[in-house]
């Protein structure tokens, strides 16, 4: 399935006949746009809080109002509706601001995560054909004014640059104006409202298009499934262009409902909890470890967290016994989502009983959700065992955009995406997660492809051979670990990591761990394919590591 996308058209997502009908029959695909319930909230809740960041609010009113001189000024430095834009910021208000911003000029954001190095910033920018980059003079100490300098020089078709704080020669974001009258009318709600990134299980990541209709429709039901309302305030403690704060139901589906959003600039309890003290924080989405720190601090803190009602875990699996100490020492709601940023999110619901809280990933958001769960030959394993998760449903995407290759990879002929994680299914369609089918390392939520850091390892002149694979980790879930066969004299594995990092790459996907071996420990390693050497050498290092430990 590929992606209707015609010069300066809006990119579509392509559904079948069929479906779009039921979707829009079963009241999932209502015809709203972003432009569209940004609008109504301006005027329905013009003076409530929709933003806090730091010491910055913004009203709804004041949100309107500066998204659209945005909009405006990116038209007026000469983009055009259906321009992809690559956008790298952290939780700040500039993101929300620009990323509204955008959607109101009918221009296609592109996310990336302040993590990101030049060379995933070359690739996205490459992949989506971006015209322009919008990112902040520093963040955590990196200055993205050299990354743009780099990312000119690779790609010229970005032609604008905009930078929220001192631009140098930059555009200024805060400078930026233009007349609102240029903006132009509601998109079509089928078109791509903007590009999301994978996780990336293969190679380098691949760009998600997601629709007016099909991702209003996930945030507006996963209000109703996680309780957000117009009395909600919903904190952002992962990063903000992740999917899961983004619209699990995150930001998104509480600027839906007119409820208050607040960035957090870290996820540490340090500067989560003032936060919540402050602003009365009721919703909260965390990775596992994260929620298992902030489960400990919370037991001795000074500030008060009793407005928090809910606290959502997912991105990677949260163990039953880990979901029992969270429970034992919160004094709110747990909730567990699992979902994907190509489309399907499961939630354990609020009224759901303990063993169902603790011990799944939850059930799908829709009732059209078609979840199949199949064996290595495709067909239907029995109810209640443990298989490959295929889905195709109102808010799971057709197709990546502009990879014909992924896209044979991971649909299947009619249309359903292979998840890749293995699952079981219980009574009531609850999910629970077993693993991944295919090689990543799930590091604390963060995905990794064991593949993409395989290829830069071999690029060093000592690396004869490497295999990159996931180890359990009390701490993050799963850590990497790099195997790795020296040519010559053997490099030390600082050098080797320095090398990962200096390729330009996010600083999570520098190995945890680098091992030389001598041999991968078979003579027909050209013979067995590298998942099922990445699962031996696992194997090789937890047997070794139990002897030492
Ligand atoms: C979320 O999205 P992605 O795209 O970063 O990662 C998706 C993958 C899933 O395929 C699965 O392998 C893993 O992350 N995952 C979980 C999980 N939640 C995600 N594995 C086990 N248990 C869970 N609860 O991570 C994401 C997107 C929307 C909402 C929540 C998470």
């Amino acid at each position: 399935m590929s992606l209707q996308h015609d010069g300066r058209l809006p990119l579509r997502q392509v559904w079948p006949d069929a479906l779009v009908e039921r979707y829009r029959a079963a009241g999932y695909w209502r015809g709203e746009t972003f432009p569209g319930f940004l609008r109504e909230r301006a005027r329905d809740c013009a003076d409530d809080v929709a933003l806090v960041a730091g010491e910055s609010r913004y009203t709804y009113a004041e949100l309107w109002r500066e998204s659209g001189r945005i909009g405006a000024g990116l038209l007026a430095l000469g983009l055009v509706p259906g321009d992809r834009v690559l956008v790298q910021l952290g939780n700040v208000a500039e993101f929300v601001l620009t990323v509204c911003g955008l959607f109101r000029a009918g221009l296609i954001p592109v996310y990336s995560l302040p993590a990101h190095r030049l060379t995933e910033i070359v690739h996205f920018a490459r992949k989506s054909e971006a015209s322009a980059y919008v990112t902040a003079e520093r963040y955590e100490g990196f200055d993205y004014r050299t990354l743009a300098r780099e990312l000119r020089t690779e790609v010229t078709a970005i032609a604008h640059v905009v930078v929220a704080g001192a631009a140098e020669e930059f555009n200024a974001l805060d400078a930026l104006g233009g007349d609102e009258d240029s903006l132009p009318g509601d998109p079509d709600p089928q078109s791509v409202a903007f590009l999301q990134i994978s996780g990336g299980s293969t190679g380098l990541s691949k760009l998600i298009p997601r629709t007016h209709d099909d991702y209003i429709y996930s945030f507006r039901a996963s209000n109703e499934i996680c309780g957000i309302d117009r009395d909600s305030v919903y904190l952002v403690a992962l990063p903000v262009a992740h999917n899961f704060p983004a619209s699990s139901p995150g930001w998104l589906g509480a600027l839906y409902t007119g409820a208050r959003v607040v960035l957090s600039p870290g996820p540490s309890t340090a500067q989560a909890f003032p936060l919540i003290e402050r602003e009365g924080v009721t919703s909260v989405g965390l990775v596992p470890p994260l929620a298992l720190l902030w489960a400990d601090a919370a037991a001795s803190t000074q500030y008060d967290l009793s407005s928090l009602q809910v606290m959502q875990v997912g991105g990677a699996k949260l163990l039953p016994e880990a979901a029992r100490r969270l429970r034992e020492k919160l004094d709110c709601q747990l909730q567990q989502v699992f979902g994907m940023a190509e489309g399907l999110v499961n939630y354990t619901r609020l009224d759901d009983p303990d063993d169902i809280v603790l011990e799944t990933q939850g059930r799908p958001i829709s009732a059209d959700d078609e979840v199949l769960i199949v064996d290595d030959q495709g067909n239907p394993v029995p109810e209640g065992s443990a298989g490959h998760l295929l889905v195709r449903g109102p808010y799971t995407i057709r197709g990546y955009h502009n990879d014909d290759s992924a896209n044979a990879r991971s649909f299947t002929v009619d249309g359903f995406y292979r998840t890749g994680d293995m699952v079981q299914r219980l009574e009531g369609g609850y999910l629970v997660v077993q693993g991944r089918a295919t090689d990543h390392i799930n590091r604390a939520g963060e995905k990794i492809s064991a593949e993409e850091i395989e290829d830069h390892l071999l690029a060093h002149p000592a690396v004869f051979d490497a295999a990159v694979v996931s180890i359990p980790d009390a701490y993050l879930g799963e850590r990497s670990c790099a195997f790795v066969i020296a040519r010559g004299e053997r490099s030390r594995a600082v050098e080797l990591k320095r090398w990962v990092r200096e390729r330009g790459l996010a600083a999570f996907k520098v190995p945890d761990q680098v091992v030389f071996v001598d041999a991968f420990g078979t003579t027909a390693v050209g013979k067995v394919s590298r998942r099922e050497l990445r699962a031996r050498l696992r194997e090789r290092f937890l047997d070794e590591s139990d002897a030492v430990d």
